[in-house]
């Protein structure tokens, strides 16, 4: 179903006035070095928001010099991390009270369903701010009983300049979730946005500068992943860096940090999620976890369940139900609440998904529904299913991020276990099955990172969540993410005539 047959463009919501557009650099608004900008896009359309100041190695030098100064004789690195949880609360608070102008800069950019954004993205990031700011006096080492001649214990102390790389498909939710661990850690840190969302990330700058986040101590430049990104993993003077995107781009990020001053890594990088759904699954709530875990976001998701296996004996009912509910999903403006899914991020991914299409019905999958964009103006695609897929398939194989589902009929627990495995990500898969010794025997059987038993896309601020295999390394969310931003150090002292 779409909302788009008639003059589709016409009846769009209105983009907004766009109030930041420049870097924020030690504190302020500042036009880049080269006085360049870039145009960002209104998937919807494909027409121009707006121009942003363009960060470049320059720009990057600059604010990892502010970052730098901020860390190394700044008040934040030594505040209690008491004052600095009453910093981020009020953060917190100010975001709370802008959250529809947010919320239409993130739909309006990344073409995300505004009403998600209101309700889910952005209360969400606030959530993972405070949950960090509880945190930033809970930081602490151990005392350890060396030996008998020495006392030794631990500090857990800043890492120090933090550059954290995000991507478009969650420009608010990743941008907290490296943000606030970090900041709660004591750290300083350069954000770079991606570059076809900066708009929130100004916003989020502007407002921990009201909330009064020291100058310097953290600094958004938007700008290109090759330019602006790569002086970011090169910098000499970053000790770490925290990247969510592509595996391609992980890659040459761990490259880049060993070339430079092999400052810590972490990868969030990208998955083919797997879901099992056993015969004794609820066929109608199956059939539905499966289609919003492939569609949520437009299939613009990590974890999205882009690989679905259904045992044969509910196999046939589940895919007429499947099929049904993906023809009744509403794709259109996503200003509209009554539209569930609105355009892809941009004309890159648009035609990426589109490609992987055709790919599919060449190598000879069966196209259940769907299979073509909507429209003929922005980056809108049908809710597409391909069933009867072979696991070597490039769209059994490759990450779409897109709405495109892959779905394949399984007999026995060993295959679907053998299946699930096939591939070369591992960030989460689900299970649907009432039995718990399947659901015990194939959580353990599957290498990733998180698994969710008869629900999906279940995220908490303290579960830890991060890749196996290929999808990376290092955990968001949870303490696990804190301690990515600390370092351990250990002191040891003689101590004479001990008693024991
Ligand atoms: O990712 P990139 P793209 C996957 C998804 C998608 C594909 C390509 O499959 O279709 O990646 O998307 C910055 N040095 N994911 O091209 O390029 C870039 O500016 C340093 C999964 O958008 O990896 C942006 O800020 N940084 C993923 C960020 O990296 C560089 C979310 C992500 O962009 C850089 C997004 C470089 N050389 C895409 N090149 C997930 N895990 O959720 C780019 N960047």
């Amino acid at each position: 179903m779409t909302g788009l047959e008639h003059d589709q463009a016409s009846s769009f919501h209105k983009v907004p006035n766009i109030k930041f557009t420049k870097l924020f650099i030690n504190g302020s608004f500042v036009d880049s070095v080269s006085g360049k900008t870039f145009e960002t896009i209104d998937p919807r359309t494909g027409d121009v928001i707006t121009r942003i100041s363009e960060g470049t190695q320059e720009d990057i030098n600059v604010a990892v010099k502010a970052a730098r100064c901020a860390f190394d004789s700044g008040p934040w690195p030594r505040m209690p991390g008491a004052e600095r949880a009453k910093i981020m609360m009020k953060w917190a608070e100010l975001i709370d009270q802008n959250v529809e102008e947010l919320a239409t800069l993130d739909a309006i950019d990344a073409g995300k369903l505004y009403h998600m954004c209101k309700a889910v993205d952005i209360p969400g990031a606030t959530k993972t701010l405070r949950y960090y700011a509880g945190a930033a006096d809970k930081i602490h080492g151990e005392v350890l009983k060396m030996s008998r001649e020495f006392h030794a214990y631990t500090l857990k102390e800043p890492i120090g300049v933090v550059g954290h790389i995000i991507p478009w498909n969650f420009p608010t939710t990743m941008f907290f979730i490296k943000v606030s661990p970090s900041l709660a850690a004591g750290c300083t840190m350069v954000l770079k946005p991606a570059e076809q969302t900066p708009l929130s990330s100004l916003f989020y700058a502007h407002l921990a500068k009201l909330a009064g986040i020291p100058d310097g101590v953290l600094n958004v430049v938007p700008g290109f992943g090759h330019i602006a990104g790569a002086a970011i993993t090169s910098h000499m003077d970053i000790d770490a860096v925290s990247f969510t995107g592509s595996t391609q781009v992980g890659r040459e990020v761990m490259q880049s940090a060993a070339r430079s001053n092999l400052k810590q890594v972490s990868l969030e990088l990208g998955g083919k999620s797997p879901l099992i759904i056993f015969n004794d699954a609820d066929i109608d709530k199956a059939a539905e976890l499966a289609l919003l875990g492939i569609l949520y976001n437009k299939g613009e998701v990590c974890v999205a369940s882009s690989r679905v296996f259904v045992q044969e004996g509910i196999y046939d009912e589940f895919e007429k139900k499947l099929v049904e509910k993906a023809k009744a999903w509403v794709v259109g403006d996503p200003f509209d609440p009554k539209v569930n899914q609105g355009p892809q991020v941009d004309k890159e991914q648009f035609e990426k998904i589109l490609s992987y299409i055709e790919h599919g019905k060449r190598e000879g999958a069966t196209l259940l529904t769907g299979g073509k964009r909507i429209g003929n103006k922005g980056y809108f695609i049908e809710p597409t299913i391909f069933s009867n897929i072979k696991e070597d398939m490039l769209i059994a194989q490759d990450e779409i991020f897109g709405p495109v589902m892959a779905l394949k009929k399984f007999k026995t627990i060993d295959e679907a276990i053998k299946s699930g495995n096939n591939s070369r990500y591992g960030l989460a898969a689900g299970i649907v099955t009432k039995n718990l010794d399947i659901a015990n025997t194939v959580s353990r059987s599957i290498r990733a990172g998180t698994i969710w038993i008869n629900c999906y896309f279940a995220f908490g601020d303290d579960v830890p969540f991060g890749g196996y295999k290929m999808s990376g390394f290092g955990k968001d969310h949870g303490l696990d993410a804190l301690h990515k931003y600390l370092q351990v150090k250990s002191v040891v002292t003689p101590i004479y005539n001990s008693p024991w």
